[in-house]
């Protein structure tokens, strides 16, 4: 059995604040998966950080009108406090502008130069007359050849179909900065990757992946068959990673070139042991979290330089891919003001109540509709209306009638119940290493809903009122055993809610460990001290939504 997990979700490029869906699709997922893994006893290092090269960061810099230093700062720092605020545990989050990313890169491209993998062509790019400088990437849009899309840009039709693009094949390409059309196409020298010369090796490779979503197949099936092109690795810019090759000392490196490494660079940053995962072949497990934006240069780009450096570096074994969570009919946009982003969620309701509403709502098949409606609808009757309820009621009806001991369990018999829960914990067990995050909350929720049942059908408040305690102090006693159940359950899921139910019972931290259960345990002792704790969750009310629909809703 593997120990070793190794776990990453996409690096953001700085250039903004996280909205729900970027969040929700790449790492609100990585994250439950995460913690799922540590409290299964694995060793897991789950490393993220931000992307900071790139065109992304260089055009938002410029509207901001702030050097580009400063800017990357700043929306590193703000987009790590929302990930602070909602509760992500990364072992390390890191960045890419740093020494060590450098040198990882420098010696990367020598590597490749050596082995004859690296080619010089000249080629035409295009030049802004009027913004006098080359329109790499970002800096250049037009419409995709393939599929139409306006916004296409020079590297990518992200917004579209997805394709991988050179700037020639935009149609009617102009200029982000200013717009215009006055585009000048120059001969400049760049160095390509011969992505060509691994085909066969990564044919193979990706042959022996399993267990990846149809979303990341697909995609990288279809860039196989379209046949490896060569890929230009450098380009006309001042902000990125300089090449390190005589002739190119005004160039740096492309930033998908360097992003995927800042995998292994920012492990480096956070252990001295960071080999134990990126070098231990078979006994470590690599998920990686994306959008399916990304699955092009995580399941074809990378892998090749990866493979190609001949130097066993850890490759991907899930590339655990999802598609986009829209909001309210149609796709976040910071220009609009249309969606949610973290920064404001966080002060419309608790970070848990987020956690758990987005991770029921993964679109992990299709592309998913995310509403405020549904928000408020989740809260309400998954976590108020069944998990918090049951908790409360539990608690205050013992407090009432037994005051603050557990009553004990006199071998009561619940036989039926107990492989209920049991097949509900495989199936969120299960889905849970499958990174099938949508059943593991069906599964999850079920759990929830038998403690509601066993109440409902045992009615411990008519016992009390006929005045047989035993039985009444039995039942109450198997619903603590629950509670202590869904806290270690649902910690992945809502961490904080986790900790509030385990704080239920005073001073037992000795004995109640936080490890994924193999199956249903009572651990609560007879006379366990416990404390009522305030409700777990507010319902989201039709006032709030019509507050929230307002702020958010901008279409
Ligand atoms: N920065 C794209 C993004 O933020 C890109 C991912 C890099 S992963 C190595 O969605
Ligand atoms: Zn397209």
């Amino acid at each position: 059995m593997k120990n070793k997990y190794l776990i990453t979700s996409a690096l953001p490029y700085v250039n903004n604040v996280m909205h729900i869906g970027h969040f929700c699709g790449v790492y609100l997922p990585a994250d439950v998966y995460a913690r799922f893994c540590r409290a299964r006893g694995r060793d897991v290092l789950f490393v993220c950080g931000a992307d900071e090269h790139g065109t992304a960061s260089e055009i938002g810099a410029l509207k901001e009108n702030i050097p580009i230093e400063e800017y990357v700062d700043k929306y590193r720092i703000l987009q790590e406090q929302d990930f602070c605020n909602f509760n992500m545990q990364f072992d390390f989050y890191g960045r890419t502008h740093t020494e060590l990313h450098k040198d990882l890169i420098q010696n990367l491209f020598t590597r490749l130069d050596e082995q004859g993998l690296i080619e010089e062509r000249t080629t035409r790019q295009p030049y802004s007359v009027d913004d006098k400088m080359f329109l790499a990437d970002r800096f250049i849009e037009g419409t995709c050849p393939k599929c139409g899309n306006d916004k296409a840009r020079g590297d990518q039709c992200d917004s579209g179909c997805g394709s991988v693009l050179e700037p020639t094949d935009l149609i009617n390409p102009r200029s982000v900065i200013s717009g215009s059309h006055n585009i000048d196409w120059r001969d400049t020298k760049h160095l390509y990757f011969r992505a060509s010369a691994m085909e066969g090796k990564l044919r193979e490779w990706i042959g022996t992946r399993r267990g990846w979503p149809k979303t990341a197949l697909s995609i990288a099936n279809k860039w196989l068959d379209e046949g490896l092109r060569d890929t230009p690795i450098t380009r006309d810019l001042k902000w990125g990673i300089p090449v390190n090759k005589p002739g190119y000392e005004d160039k740096v490196f492309y930033v998908w070139f360097d992003a995927p490494w800042g995998y292994v660079s920012i492990s480096q940053a956070a252990t001295p042991n960071w080999a134990e995962w990126w070098k231990a072949g078979d006994d470590c497990h690599y998920t990686q979290f994306m959008g399916k934006d990304n699955v092009a240069f995580h399941s074809v780009f990378f892998p090749e330089q990866q493979l190609a450096m001949n130097d066993n570096w850890k490759t991907v074994d899930v590339l655990k891919a999802n598609n986009f969570l829209n909001f309210e009919g149609g796709k976040t946009s910071k220009s609009t003001g249309h969606g949610v982003f973290l920064n404001d969620a966080i002060n419309d309701a608790p970070a848990d109540c987020w956690r758990y509403s987005l991770i029921a709502s993964t679109p992990e098949t299709d592309d998913t509709d995310f509403t405020i409606q549904r928000f408020a609808d989740i809260v309400n009757k998954d976590l108020n209306g069944i998990l918090g309820n049951f908790v409360s009621r539990v608690c205050k009806l013992t407090e009432k009638n037994f005051g603050n001991l557990c009553p004990p369990s006199r071998g009561f018999d619940v036989a039926g119940f107990e492989s209920t829960l049991n097949e509900k914990l495989s199936e969120l067990t299960g889905s849970l290493e499958a990174c099938e995050f949508r059943k593991a909350v069906a599964a999850l929720r079920e759990l929830w809903a038998t403690g509601n049942e066993f109440m409902a059908q045992n009615e411990p408040w008519t016992l009390v009122k006929n005045g047989d305690m035993d039985r009444a102090g039995a039942i109450l006693n198997e619903c603590f055993q629950l509670i202590d159940f869904y806290a270690r359950v649902s910690a992945p899921f809502i961490p904080k809610t986790s900790e509030k139910m385990k704080k239920i019972f005073v001073g037992a931290d000795d004995y109640l460990s936080s490890n994924w259960p193999d199956k249903y345990e009572r651990r609560i002792k007879d006379g366990q001290e416990f404390t009522v704790p305030e409700n777990l969750f507010d319902r989201i009310d039709a006032e709030k939504i019509a507050e929230m629909t307002t702020k958010y809703v901008k279409k």
